[in-house]
């Protein structure tokens, strides 16, 4: 985008001080401040990037040697991972197409004291190159002193089609040896780790090494004990019934180019997901809405 789309944008969906739209390396990226919180979104892959609300440290981790580049999804905040979730058919991108795709700014409104933040994509001559629908996907993100995210499918073409999606979701944490996950006890997994081995969970998730699994059929909230800075964080869902929890470890994370090696101790990802098994079927006009809510409370 050139300086007059960007001042084009700003004079559509500018909001004084409160939303402000800048060029990062080639990737149109929204600044946002309120009284409750700060957040910043990249329309590439409409990708939220940060989330602090007020009085706490900041929720999302993105990387600190993290890439900027049209085409190249940001390691960290929250990729949108559409009309697949995993690995893609042979030659097709992980995570499905969308994520590196410059979406549409539809709406930015205040809605009470929240800022909520609208943005979309269609089918095109080159999704349907790659995957032959007619969709309309949008993004609702919804920035106060909690976080509300809201994927909606829709089917717009005429036939029928089925998506796994996700919300794939980066937690800054103090310290992964100090952290752990409740809310899927006694819930089936499959671990990636060994192959996809069907597996079940007993108590919390503690992260000893590379940790990598699909939990299945649970639209359970998840509750992220940050313990080494006093927190707990609550991922409430809805239209989800997987959940993703991931942390690389050192030697994943030392492969990644986007991603200082140590970093792999401040993150962790809970991702909202419908994954695996749990797809998603949708007859021509109907629509699907992949929801999380992210909350903080004080230990
Ligand atoms: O959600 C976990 C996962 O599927 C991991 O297996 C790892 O591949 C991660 O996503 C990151 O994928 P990305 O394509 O963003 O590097």
């Amino acid at each position: 985008m050139n300086q007059q789309q960007y001042t084009a944008l700003n004079e559509t969906f500018g909001m004084h001080s409160s939303l402000h739209i800048a060029d990062v390396s080639g990737v149109p990226v929204l600044s946002i401040s309120t009284p409750q919180a700060s957040a910043r979104i990249a329309l590439q892959g409409a990708q939220v990037l940060a989330w602090q609300p007020a009085g706490h440290l900041p929720v999302l981790w993105t990387s600190q040697v993290a890439v900027y580049q049209p085409g190249r999804g940001v390691r960290g905040g929250v990729p949108v991972c559409w009309p697949w979730f995993g690995a893609g058919e042979l030659g097709q991108p992980a995570h499905g197409f969308v994520r590196t795709r410059l979406w549409q700014l539809r709406e930015t409104a205040w809605k009470g004291d929240r800022l909520v933040v609208r943005m979309g994509l269609r089918d095109d001559a080159e999704t349907r190159a790659i995957w032959n629908h007619g969709f309309d996907l949008e993004l609702r993100v919804d920035i106060g002193n909690t976080l509300v995210m809201q994927l909606i499918t829709r089917n717009i073409g005429d036939n029928a089609f089925t998506i796994t999606d996700a919300l794939h979701t980066y937690f800054q944490v103090g310290d992964i040896a100090r952290t752990e996950v409740t809310g899927l006890d006694q819930t089936a997994y499959l671990d990636k780790v060994l192959g996809f081995e069907n597996k079940m969970q007993v108590g919390a998730v503690q992260f000893t090494g590379e940790t990598d699994r699909i939990y299945l059929n649970t639209d359970a909230t998840c509750v992220i004990h940050d313990m080494a800075q006093d927190r707990h964080i609550h991922v409430l869902k809805s239209g989800s019934l997987s959940t993703v929890v991931w942390n690389p470890w050192a030697d994943k994370a030392a492969g990644f180019t986007d991603m200082r090696f140590e970093e792999y101790r401040n993150m962790l990802c809970v991702e909202t997901c419908n994954a695996g098994s749990d797809t998603v079927t949708l007859a021509p006009g109907g629509k699907h809405v992949l929801g999380a809510e992210i909350r903080v409370e004080p230990d």
